[in-house]
């Protein structure tokens, strides 16, 4: 059910101060991305933006579940139709998450979120915000995105649910401030539309250095694992991420590996000074 207005701000307004063309408002739905992308089907433009205050069926990769209480979070989606030629979709995810990391720091501080390849946000070692993008190929018609964004926003620590207490954290249990909901939207959006809409080919130097800033892994031994199956793929020190949105490991052999898709976990060993933080990041190393 669409509802007119989400803390006080009306639809409208609320799409005025976000900067995209229109703002669908629901209390409860199963998933934003569902939302957006039945809309992205009808004709949607670039940037309409679906926000509800609570999900049933949150999703993260792999199927896994987002949880998306009421009224403690954005759980938001943006309809995404990249100009012909424009930056490969694959990156898409890279260039959300740090249009997302960017927005929380309007909030927890400048240089606070962390980027954890490929998609999530911490805020020190949790969780505060996963990124699903999904993609819609059909014949003879323009390819369009949605991308998924949850931020824990207002959580206290027993807000969250058993399993996730150690590894998940909000905006206010990390800075000790409840950031403005609305103000927070809008400066995410604001950034993940700006980071979007980039030329073809690999992440240039703005994107570059803003993850490497923002790093959570390069420098730690870390284990790579199908999302799937949670089968371990690889071991090694990550060195970084590459123009074209691989993480770059080094096995123990000291072999250079590039993975470009997976889930990651620090096991505990860094490395840390071993890995120079002017480390070069070619598409093709
Ligand atoms: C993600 O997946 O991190 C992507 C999450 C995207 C959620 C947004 S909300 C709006 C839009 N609509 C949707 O239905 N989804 C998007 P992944 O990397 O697979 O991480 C999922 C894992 O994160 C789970 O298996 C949990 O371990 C953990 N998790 C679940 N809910 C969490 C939360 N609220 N905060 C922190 N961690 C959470």
């Amino acid at each position: 059910m669409p509802c007119a207005s989400w803390e006080g701000v009306d639809a409208a307004e609320l799409a005025a101060r976000c900067g995209v063309p229109a703002a669908h408002l629901h209390a409860r739905v199963d998933s934003t991305n569902d939302v957006a992308r039945s809309l992205a089907d009808e004709g949607a433009p670039h940037g309409t933006l679906v926000l509800s205050e609570a999900q049933a069926a949150g999703r993260g990769r792999a199927g896994r579940a987002w949880a998306s209480p009421p009224g403690l979070g954005l759980w938001l989606s943006l309809v995404l139709r990249p100009a012909p030629g424009a930056g490969a979709p694959e990156l898409l995810p890279l260039r959300v998450g740090l249009g997302a990391a960017l927005g929380i720091e309007t909030a927890a501080g400048e240089g606070a979120a962390r980027l954890k390849w490929p998609n999530d946000v911490l805020l020190g070692e949790r969780k505060v915000a996963g990124v699903l993008c999904e993609a819609t190929w059909s014949v003879g018609r323009a390819p369009s995105f949605v991308a998924g964004i949850g931020v824990n926003v207002l959580h206290r620590p027993a807000d969250f649910p058993p399993e996730l207490r150690d590894t998940a954290t909000s905006i206010a249990a990390a800075t000790g401030r409840a950031p403005d909901r609305v103000a927070l939207l809008s400066a995410i959006v604001a950034h993940v539309l700006r980071l979007v809409d980039a030329p073809a080919g690999p992440l240039g130097p703005e994107v570059l250095a803003g993850i490497a800033r923002r790093d959570a892994l390069r420098g730690r031994a870390v284990l790579v694992s199908d999302p799937a199956t949670g089968r371990a793929t690889l071991h090694g020190t990550a060195l970084g991420i590459a123009a074209d949105g691989a993480l770059l490991l080094r096995t123990e052999a000291g072999v250079l590996r590039r993975v470009l898709s997976g889930s990651v976990r620090p096991t505990g060993a860094d490395v840390g000074a071993a890995v120079a933080p002017d480390h070069i990041l070619p598409a093709n190393p």
